[in-house]
């Protein structure tokens, strides 16, 4: 069985981050590794959230690792807690990415053009500097700007703004640069992206939900860690990890019960099964 490495924080209410890439991420039959980056009650969308920092703890499970010599077929990084975590995950990956370790960084730091509570602004250039690392990033459009430090254009951004921003972010990342929740032709949400080895852009998208919540991003970014690690090509990982997140936005949408804080991806676990075993 392949194993993956994902680090990023456990937010025990909020459907984000380690507690969606675990179910994620195993559903492709993949063995999840986890580095906690810190423990929070919520995520940060809901005031008054305790933030637990297990900073402490990076540097023992990594040296701890070493000793066992564990190896990976990727390294998937979300939400990082400080600068300083940052630093030790470019040690976790000086340490784990052997010739075909795929390098998978989403910079989670912001939407609607705002940092997340608790980051300072010299958060992004430090992530960019994580993006460096990376065989594919999957920033949001605040996140790509906030790393070049130019405005937010909005989730409205018109396609040749964003290929500009994607021009820009090919400064950090050799490999594939994605943007995502990206509002494409035809009313069509999705990504957009530049191979930047090949200069090739590309988009793919669904129709648009009227409807925004949060950790679609974490969900997007677990999904495409885990068909690209089982094997599947990036092109159709990235559009099975869209198809599936519209999927989990529209099952949100029509459920009258549903809840604020996040989206209904267990409910849409049977169809990403049937996804990927179609691909598989
Ligand atoms: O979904 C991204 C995310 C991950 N982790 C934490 C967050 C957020 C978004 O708000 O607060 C702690």
């Amino acid at each position: 069985m392949k194993r993956i490495m994902t680090i990023q924080d456990i937010s025990c209410i909020g459907k984000c981050s380690l507690t969606v890439a675990l179910p994620i991420i195993s559903s492709f039959g993949i063995e999840t590794a986890i580095v906690p980056t810190a423990i929070l009650s919520t995520h940060t969308q809901f005031s008054g959230f305790t933030f637990r920092d297990l900073t402490d703890d990076m540097e023992p499970i990594r040296e701890h690792w070493k000793k066992e010599g564990f190896e990976f077929s990727a390294i998937y990084t979300g939400y990082l807690g400080s600068e300083r975590q940052i630093a030790i995950v470019r040690e976790y990956i000086k340490d784990f990415k052997s010739g075909d370790t795929m390098v998978i960084v989403d910079p989670v730091m912001a939407d609607n053009g705002k940092l997340y509570a608790g980051f300072d602004d010299s958060f992004p250039k430090k992530m960019a500097g994580l993006c460096k690392e990376a065989d594919v990033i999957l920033p949001n459009l605040s996140e790509a700007a906030l790393m070049l430090g130019v405005p937010y254009p909005g989730e409205d951004a018109a396609p040749e703004v964003t290929k500009k921003l994607l021009k820009g972010l090919a400064e950090f990342c050799g490999g594939l640069v994605v943007i995502t929740g990206v509002t494409l032709a035809d009313k069509a949400f999705g990504y957009m992206g530049l191979d930047v080895a090949k200069n090739e852009f590309f988009e793919y998208g669904n129709p648009k939900v009227p409807f925004k919540s949060h950790g679609t991003g974490d969900i997007f970014a677990s999904t495409f860690t885990g068909a690209a690690a089982r094997g599947i090509p990036t092109c159709d990982a990235l559009r099975l990890a869209a198809d599936y997140v519209t999927a989990c936005i529209k099952n949100t949408y029509e459920d009258p019960n549903r809840v604020n804080y996040a989206v209904n991806f267990e409910a849409e676990l049977p169809g990403l099964h049937k996804m990927i075993s179609e691909r598989i």
